[in-house]
């Protein structure tokens, strides 16, 4: 049912100067609100581009531009809908904004838009998400997943798993209600087996969270060492361009410098730090404090030490700090020795050489496999932390249904329970049950127009 509520309006394309800029406005007889403020010739038709010019209050024409109508139900929200194109000046744009908000229309929240979508009917939870998840993307990859998800990949996924269960439960109070009749009934060992391969899909679709969450927002990389070792050259050598300063004087690097770049499609966010050791030079000292904070807030740390040069004290104390963390050794300048003091304390290291480039795509691959990418190659689909929460709690119910179905006779009515509380959380994914909690949590997240 396609509800419409008090109208709303925002910006919706970025602040700056643009060729054009989109008001957009939704909401219940949002044209019949601002219908003074438009001139144009004749009347305003449904889906169609109309030259119209914006006047204020004094009559004063603001602007021109293009406006189009979509009268509810056929619109984004759902409810009748405005977009108006102007020329891109934020003075423009925040003067049209202002004359509309004095027509009782008020400024939009960030993702009201979508969430009015939402409530309508016009999207599913998942595919709201994919919405922000899609304008977000920092690389092909995340684009093409959250594609997929908008067009309702993951829903259907979810979907057909809610609909398996709700079959089985079908079946379970059909042998309630008709025990005495001749009806087709499931054995429990074809209950254990629905249950079994319900199970092994959700399991299949947890395994892709940890890659969602990189895919989302980006793996952190931070280099880390002592000063010297080639941090700075292995961050180029990364990049595939000569950014950072490198010199054979210790302390080249003073600040941390951040690039970004993509691995099979993974946004990774790259820093080079200064190199960490005991200094009086107070503008080393604060570059050491930054890259230890970077070392501690990163996904993966890179620890590179110098293969050619006995290991130092420094070497060690930084190992440290790193080893508890998830963390990855890197032996560089091979090219010109590899002691074997040094590989005998990192046997598993990866050997590189910064300077010519050699090791560097083996340890890419390694940075991935160590971090536990996951690619669907072909799904593109990725689940995030909060589908993953839901998912285990269904999993764990039917897990403990599957390990109670085998060990004892179960009545149909325990059965029924525990299948309607499994599928309770897959509604709770594709957003049949929500709460303001849960809608607040996702749509907060938004951009102001969409
Ligand atoms: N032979 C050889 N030299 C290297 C290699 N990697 C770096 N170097 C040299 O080592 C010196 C230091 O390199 P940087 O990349 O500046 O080292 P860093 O760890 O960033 O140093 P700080 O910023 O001072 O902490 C430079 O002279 C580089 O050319 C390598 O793989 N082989
Ligand atoms: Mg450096």
């Amino acid at each position: 049912m396609i509800k419409q509520r008090e109208p709303i309006v925002a910006i919706a394309t970025p602040f700056g100067e643009s060729a054009i800029g989109a008001i957009r406005l939704s909401g219940y007889d949002v044209l019949g609100k601002i219908r003074d403020l438009i001139i144009t010739k004749g009347e305003i038709k449904p889906r169609y581009a109309h030259f119209v010019k914006i006047r204020d209050e004094d009559g004063d024409i603001l602007d021109e531009g293009i406006l189009i109508y979509y009268p509810s139900p056929k619109s984004y929200t759902g409810e009748d809908m405005v977009e108006i194109f102007l020329h891109g000046n934020p003075l423009i744009l925040k003067k049209a904004l202002e004359l509309f908000l004095t027509k009782g229309i008020r400024l939009a929240q960030p993702g009201e838009f979508t969430k009015r979508a939402f409530l309508n009917g016009k999207m599913d939870l998942l595919q709201a998400e994919a919405v922000a998840d899609l304008i977000g993307s920092r690389s092909e990859r995340a684009i093409k997943s959250a594609q997929k998800q908008l067009q309702g990949g993951l829903s259907s996924l979810i979907n057909s798993l809610r609909e398996r269960l709700l079959e089985l439960l079908a079946y379970v109070e059909a042998d309630i209600e008709f025990s005495e009749e001749d009806i087709p009934t499931l054995t429990k060992e074809q209950i254990i087996n629905l249950l079994k391969s319900i199970d092994q899909e959700i399991e299949n679709l947890l395994k892709t969270v940890k890659t969602g969450e990189f895919l989302r927002r980006g793996i952190n990389l931070a280099i880390v060492g002592k000063p010297n070792v080639g941090k700075s050259s292995l961050f180029n050598a990364l990049l595939g361009q000569e950014r950072a300063i490198t010199t054979p004087i210790p302390g080249t690097t003073r600040d941390f410098l951040q690039e970004s770049l993509t691995l099979k499609g993974i946004p990774i966010n790259l820093i080079d730090t200064a190199g960490i050791r005991d200094t009086e030079d107070p503008i080393e000292k604060i570059g050491v404090e930054r890259s230890l904070h970077k070392l501690k807030t990163a996904d993966m740390v890179l620890f590179v030490v110098d293969g050619s040069k006995p290991l130092e004290k420094e070497d060690i104390d930084i190992y440290s700090m790193v080893k508890d963390l998830d963390h990855m050794v890197v032996i560089n300048k091979v090219d010109i020795g590899l002691r074997d003091e040094v590989l005998k304390e990192f046997p598993k290291a990866q050997r590189v050489s910064a300077l010519r480039g050699e090791g560097i795509e083996e340890l890419k691959d390694e940075i991935l496999n160590r971090l536990g990418v996951y690619l669907t190659d072909s799904a593109h689909i990725y689940i995030t932390v909060r589908h993953e929460n839901l998912l285990k709690k269904s999993k764990e119910v039917i897990k403990s249904l599957i390990n109670k179905l085998e060990l004892e006779e179960l009545s149909p009515e325990i059965i029924m329970l525990d299948l309607r509380e499994a599928i309770t959380y897959l509604d709770e994914i594709v957003g049949t049950i929500t709460t303001e909690d849960i809608l607040g949590g996702i749509f907060s997240r938004f951009c102001i127009g969409k």
